[in-house]
């Protein structure tokens, strides 16, 4: 089989991807802190962006743990498909680096730019899928922060592959997703992260990664607060059991925003009404 935007596009397809899109390695839209491509690859010519969609009655789960695991058998399926195709690549004599749907990312205590202490610990992916996604013209990042495509709204999950081989890019598209006076998300979101002005990653950050309602304190007035909200957690909750369980099932704690948004209509039909 030749190798071209159309060939691989169908081999994907036929892996169970839902989406597809190419963007030129030159011409991703960089996220902040950037990470190009071509840091990754230097030789890069393409970025081919995967999605797959997540099953709906995991998102409307009532435990999230039922989530999970959709989105660990999403992720090994995107990696699965992007193996596969990176190594038909590489056959044909195109380098190719499969992006891992998951973790691990790089976290950071430093400022990777300036050497300087981050207030929180943050992390970033290797690649941001999300804007490799837009630049490959496959939806816009809405006012929840996550990418929006017209099929599935946000959910699904993104995987990509940075490759030598110089396929034809798709035009990058505007789009109007985001419904108007909609703030389904920002009102979703306990613990404030989202709001009209933007998202606060280090809130999302302690209360996706540990159920904190509070980030850790920036003042010493912020202590007392912090400690009677760590002791609430320290009753109820085991967190030795916990932790083990994050590590083998990689448990989030929170997609609350992905769950009120409306849009995608390929749910139309069986999203449950009232959402
Ligand atoms: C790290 C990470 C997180 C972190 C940080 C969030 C973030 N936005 O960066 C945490 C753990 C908090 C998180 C939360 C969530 N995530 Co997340 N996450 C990632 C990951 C691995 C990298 C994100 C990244 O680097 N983006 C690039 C930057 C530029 O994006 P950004 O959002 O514009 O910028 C942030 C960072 O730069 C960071 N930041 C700001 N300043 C600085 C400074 C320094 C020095 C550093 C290092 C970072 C940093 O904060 C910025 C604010 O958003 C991606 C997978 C990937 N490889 O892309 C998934 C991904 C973005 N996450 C995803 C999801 C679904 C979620 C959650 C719903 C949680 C969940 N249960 O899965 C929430 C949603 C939060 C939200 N509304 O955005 C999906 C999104 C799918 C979609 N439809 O858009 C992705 C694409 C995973 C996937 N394979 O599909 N995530
Ligand atoms: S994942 Fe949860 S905490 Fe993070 S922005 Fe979405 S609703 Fe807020
Ligand atoms: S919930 Fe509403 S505001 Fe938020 S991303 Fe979806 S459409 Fe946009």
């Amino acid at each position: 089989m030749s190798i071209d935007a159309s060939s691989i596009k169908a081999a994907l397809y036929e892996e169970g991807i839902d989406l597809v899109g190419i963007a030129g390695a030159d011409s991703l839209m960089v996220a902040s802190p950037p990470r190009p491509a071509t840091a990754l690859m230097p030789t890069a010519r393409s970025v081919i962006v995967m999605a797959v969609a997540h099953s709906l009655g995991a998102v409307y789960a009532p435990d999230i743990r039922l989530w999970t695991r959709n989105k660990m058998q999403t992720s090994r399926l995107l990696d699965q498909a992007a193996e596969k195709v990176a190594r038909w690549l590489e056959r044909e004599g195109f380098l190719s680096l499969p992006i891992s749907a998951d973790k691990p990312a790089e976290i950071h205590k430093l400022d990777p730019c300036t050497g300087k202490k981050l207030p929180h610990t943050r992390a970033v992916g290797h690649l941001s899928l999300k804007h490799a996604a837009v630049s490959a013209g496959l939806g816009q990042i809405g006012r929840s922060n996550l990418l929006l495509t017209p099929q599935y709204g946000p959910h699904q999950r993104l995987g990509a592959i940075v490759t030598e081989a110089p396929l034809e890019a798709d035009p990058y598209r505007e789009w109007d997703l985001c419904m108007e006076g909609c703030s389904r998300c920002i009102m979703a979101c306990s613990v404030k992260a989202l709001s009209h002005s933007g998202y606060d990653v280090d809130s999302c950050f302690d209360y996706w990664s540990l159920g904190f309602e509070r980030k850790r304190p920036s003042s010493i007035s912020e202590w007392p607060a912090f400690v009677g909200m760590l002791l609430r957690h320290v009753k109820r909750r085991d967190f030795f059991t916990e932790v083990g369980q994050i590590y083998i099932t990689d448990v989030d704690f929170c997609i609350e925003c992905m769950k009120a948004c409306p849009v995608g209509e390929s749910w139309e039909k069986i999203r449950p009404k009232g959402i």
